[in-house]
């Protein structure tokens, strides 16, 4: 029964190990690739904190079963050896972790400030839309093509829901807020996530790496209808854009009539 904790507490470690190593290739990994700049650099960072917690995790595990094996195996005439604590090894497991801390929030500044501070932003980045976050929708507003984006609402701004259009390969920024509770902005494989909170206005930036549809997900628990808040972001080249905006226009303003060029033709 001694040998029996021993090699369970060899056991979960090593099915830890499989898993890790099994997981990428069964898709129980992340959701996808990331396609954003910054989801490379988020990555970056989850790997570095990955390494170090499985090496710390295996290591005291094996460590630990190690010591259960010996307590089973060994003669039970020997005499036990009783220790009253190591200030030495204190001094050492504390510094040791402390080190490993500030190494991981050092390491992390850079892209923790490119993310979410302002002035960090990058310089060419173009407003490409509000987004609006309301139980349990997400309201989008495009400045009026050739306008700039402003916080008020403006004559000839264009209004969609659920369904965000942004160019690819360049940083785009999309300001979020929202209309009563709070809401959260996720999408899992840009890496972007941030809150909406309410009366404040929280500028977000992203740039695509890829042509293709992602998910734009709500990650705070919001009220009843939280799950089904669900929206698309359209990556697709700027002329693509332009197109779905000139289309957005045109059925925003279309009245039920015939348009003028229409009737002169008839
Ligand atoms: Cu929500």
């Amino acid at each position: 029964m001694k040998k029996f904790w021993a090699l369970f507490f060899f056991f979960w470690p090593t099915v830890a190990i499989i898993v890790c190593a099994i997981a990428p290739s069964r898709g129980w990994w992340f959701p996808g690739a990331p396609m954003s700049r910054t989801g490379i650099q988020i990555d970056g960072l989850f790997y570095l904190i990955l390494i170090i917690v499985t090496i710390t995790f295996v290591g005291t595990q094996y460590v630990l079963g190690y010591a259960l094996w010996r307590g089973a195996t060994k003669d039970p005439r020997e005499k036990a050896f009783f220790s009253h604590g190591s200030h030495k090894l204190e001094i050492i497991w504390t510094i040791v972790p402390s080190f490993i801390l500030v190494f991981i929030s050092l390491s992390q500044l850079d892209v923790l400030a490119e993310i979410r501070v302002i002035s960090k932003f990058p310089e060419k980045s173009t407003k490409v839309a509000e987004v609006k976050a309301r139980q349990f929708e997400w309201r989008i507003r495009y400045p009026k093509p050739g306008t700039e984006l402003t916080t008020e609402e403006n004559p000839g701004d264009l209004y969609f829901v659920n369904e965000l259009h942004v160019p690819t390969g360049k940083p785009v920024i999309v300001n979020l807020r929202t209309q009563d509770v709070q809401h959260a902005f996720f999408s899992p494989q840009l890496r972007v996530k941030q809150d909406a909170v309410p009366g404040l206005v929280i500028p977000i930036w992203f740039d695509v790496l890829e042509v293709g549809t992602y998910d734009l997900v709500c990650a705070e628990l919001c009220g009843w209808g939280h799950y089904k808040m669900k929206a698309r972001i359209v990556a697709q080249s700027q002329s693509s854009v332009d197109k779905y905006l000139t289309q957005l226009t045109a059925d925003q303003n279309a009245d039920g009539t015939k348009s003028e060029a229409a009737k002169s033709g008839e």
